[in-house]
């Protein structure tokens, strides 16, 4: 499948991929491959996730690779396509995840990186693994209204809430190289937070990160992230819910869209060689704000990856 001239077919029209990339079910060689993941058996209170690719892929038809403040188009600087959804079971957890590894795992044999599309947040844990498997432990940029470094809930060891304890736990990551940024609001226990910071995690905080403002807090995630790959995890809960209503453990007093995206330019000085953006709801989403808000952070994330690793290329 073709890249759509946009000249002549109009935004809305034609089967609906991310951002209208080329269909590819199987890829090879391509920079990063756009993954949905469709899933809530991880969910601990409003489902429906499990929707979420196929809204924000209708909803991503209006992004153009083409920014204002971008420069060069992404997709002229990088070899995008989307491969559709992983085929997860809704019945049980265990297969879900070893499913999402493997799919992940041999993108990630034939191509250099991927952008998946949640689903909820348990499975970041087999992207983490699958990352991990081809480039050792990563750095983490996490920005998310909760820690999710939680203990097992009614008997359960992996769920939305969990996959970073995990994959600590796993050594998937690298803890002192791990940045978690918006966390905030209701927490079962009070110590909720003393795991990830007892193994080095810098937490910044959604109050935190309203008094530093987005400039800062970028200076603070490359000083913190260096030049290590990096796995970057959004789930769209970070983001204040009068933007982002539609998620399944909405958390007032969050950053708005604005204050996350210009965090995210810093990407492109960093090494990124994982992406996700997890947690869209379309059931409680009202007019695809919540839609069009995470495609336009996956569209982010696709040119900052590109931003990166042109630098890379062509750095002496
Ligand atoms: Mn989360």
């Amino acid at each position: 499948m073709e890249r759509i001239d946009i000249t002549v077919s109009p935004r809305y029209a034609q089967i609906p991929t991310f951002m209208r990339l080329p269909y590819d079910p199987a890829p090879r060689g391509k920079d990063v491959v756009v993954i949905g993941a469709p899933y809530d058996g991880g969910t601990s209170y409003r489902p429906g996730a499990r929707f979420g690719p196929r809204a924000v892929r209708s909803e991503s038809g209006l992004i153009h690779g083409v920014g204002i403040d971008r420069g060069p188009g992404t997709f002229d600087l990088i070899d995008c396509v989307d491969a559709g959804d992983i085929d997860l079971t809704p019945f049980n957890m265990h297969i879900a995840m070893a499913t999402a590894q493997e799919r992940l795992s041999g993108l990630l044999s034939d191509n250099a990186a991927f952008l998946m599309i949640g689903g909820d947040h348990s499975l970041t844990l087999a992207a983490l693994r699958a990352v991990a498997s081809r480039h050792g432990p990563v750095a983490v940029l996490h920005l998310d209204a909760h820690s999710d470094t939680n203990p097992a809930f009614y008997g359960g060891e992996y769920h939305h809430g969990t996959p970073f304890r995990h994959a600590i736990e796993e050594k998937l990551v690298d803890p002192q190289r791990m940045v978690q940024i918006g966390i905030r609001g209701h927490n079962p226990r009070p110590d909720s937070l003393d795991f990830a910071r007892g193994h080095g995690v810098r937490i910044v905080t959604a109050d935190e990160f309203c008094a530093l403002g987005p400039a800062s807090t970028r200076q603070l995630v490359r000083a913190r992230v260096g030049d290590a790959p990096l796995y970057v995890s959004v789930d769209i809960d970070v983001v204040d819910p009068a933007f982002a209503p539609g998620t399944g453990t909405p958390a007032p007093g969050g950053p708005t869209s604005r204050e996350v995206l210009a965090l995210l330019r810093c990407v492109g000085g960093l090494h990124p060689v994982g992406l996700d953006v997890m947690e869209v709801s379309p059931l409680y989403d009202h007019g695809g704000i919540t839609s069009v808000l995470a495609t336009e952070i996956g569209a982010e994330l696709l040119h900052q990856y590109a931003c990166a690793h042109t630098r890379e290329r062509t750095s002496p």
